[in-house]
């Protein structure tokens, strides 16, 4: 049997964080290696080991996973859509050639695994905007919904060529309260928690009736361990999987905090963060998951809401 020795790249990030955390209690906190190009994140000070890397230096990188023995890699380190419409070169250069130099090191080095998170971001406005089929028109209109296609197709290639075993993910837009979003268009359900217990109020940088694919964090985690410990036999997409939990616009969020905190407004002042959103689907259908792998979303928006205000205030003191 492998021992496994597994690296988290962009490991402070909002799922860097978490994902390294859970795959400590599986693994054994020694056996992953926490990294990043910015400082470590002060939830995971203390929990395991932790190395400086820039992933888009490939011969530090290559170095590290030689010296760590690494078997598996998780690649989270990305620009999101927001922040790539503002720098579209950054967002290209890093989403790219991040994932080209794991996939290289990955086949030179016999790396076990791979993981590889895609986005409801390669959806266009000619997908469909309900049920959006794992298989269907793909025309994405950012400059982080072209690199995380064009990644798809990198990674089913290295699978295809050289046998890398790379898995992957469509995230919709995930809500957690351990770590921040890091730059994308479906942070507002996030943020209009922080603003809910702090100032009782929001602006929503989307319009009220935009419907978005969303998650909560823990079936996220889940999902992704449950992907990548799933027998190779049962992985049909090697370019990436389609999955979904839930549906919400601003609208529907704000009321169902408000049944929580009947004091608290909403009110809207949309951005370039709209013509983002209004280019992704409304819903995923995931029924490949299901069918390949067994997945099933536990968190609706009503039990999500819930959560998320008793463990925000707790964390907000
Ligand atoms: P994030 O921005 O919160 O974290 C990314 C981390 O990568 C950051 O800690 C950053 O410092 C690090 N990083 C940036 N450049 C780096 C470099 N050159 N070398 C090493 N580390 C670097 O992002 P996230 O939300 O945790 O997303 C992780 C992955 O999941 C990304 O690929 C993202 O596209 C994907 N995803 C996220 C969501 C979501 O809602 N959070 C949805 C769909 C897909
Ligand atoms: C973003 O909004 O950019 C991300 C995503 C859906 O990929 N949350």
């Amino acid at each position: 049997m492998i021992r496994e020795r597994i690296l988290v790249i962009g490991a402070s990030g909002q799922i860097g964080v978490e994902l390294t955390l859970a795959l400590r209690k599986i693994y054994g906190n020694a056996n992953v290696v926490a990294s990043d190009l910015r400082e470590e994140n002060d939830l995971l000070k203390g929990t395991g080991p932790y190395v400086s890397i820039d992933v888009m230096n490939k011969e530090m990188l290559h170095v590290q996973v030689i010296r760590q023995s690494i078997t598996q890699i998780y690649l989270l380190a990305a620009i999101l859509s927001a922040t790539g419409e503002k720098n579209p070169n950054l967002a290209w250069n890093l989403n790219m050639q991040g994932l080209l130099n794991v996939l290289d090191i990955a086949r030179e080095e016999k790396i076990y695994k791979v993981y590889w998170p895609s986005s409801i971001a390669v959806f266009g406005p000619t997908s469909p905007r309900q049920n959006c089929p794992q298989q269907t028109i793909i025309e994405p209109t950012t400059v982080y919904g072209i690199s995380k296609y064009a990644g798809e197709f990198w990674c089913n290639y290295y699978h295809q060529r050289f046998g890398v075993d790379v898995r992957s993910i469509r995230y919709p837009g995930l809500i957690s309260y351990k770590s921040a979003p890091g730059g994308g268009t479906t942070d507002y359900a996030v943020e209009i928690f922080h603003e809910a217990l702090e100032e009782k109020k929001y602006t929503s940088f989307l319009k009220e009736d935009t419907y978005l694919p969303m998650m909560y964090m823990p079936d996220a985690i889940r999902g992704t361990i449950e992907l990548m410990e799933a027998p190779a036999s049962k992985i049909s997409i090697r370019h990436s999987y389609n999955l979904s939990a839930m549906s919400f616009s601003p609208k529907e969020i704000g009321a169902e905090i408000k049944k929580h905190m009947p004091e608290f407004t909403l009110d809207y002042k949309p951005d370039y963060r709209q013509a983002i959103a209004d280019s992704w689907p409304q819903s995923i259908d995931d029924s490949v998951a299901t069918r390949d792998w067994g997945w099933k979303p536990e968190y609706s928006l009503e039990r999500m809401t819930k959560d998320m205000l008793e463990n925000l205030k707790i964390e907000l003191g």
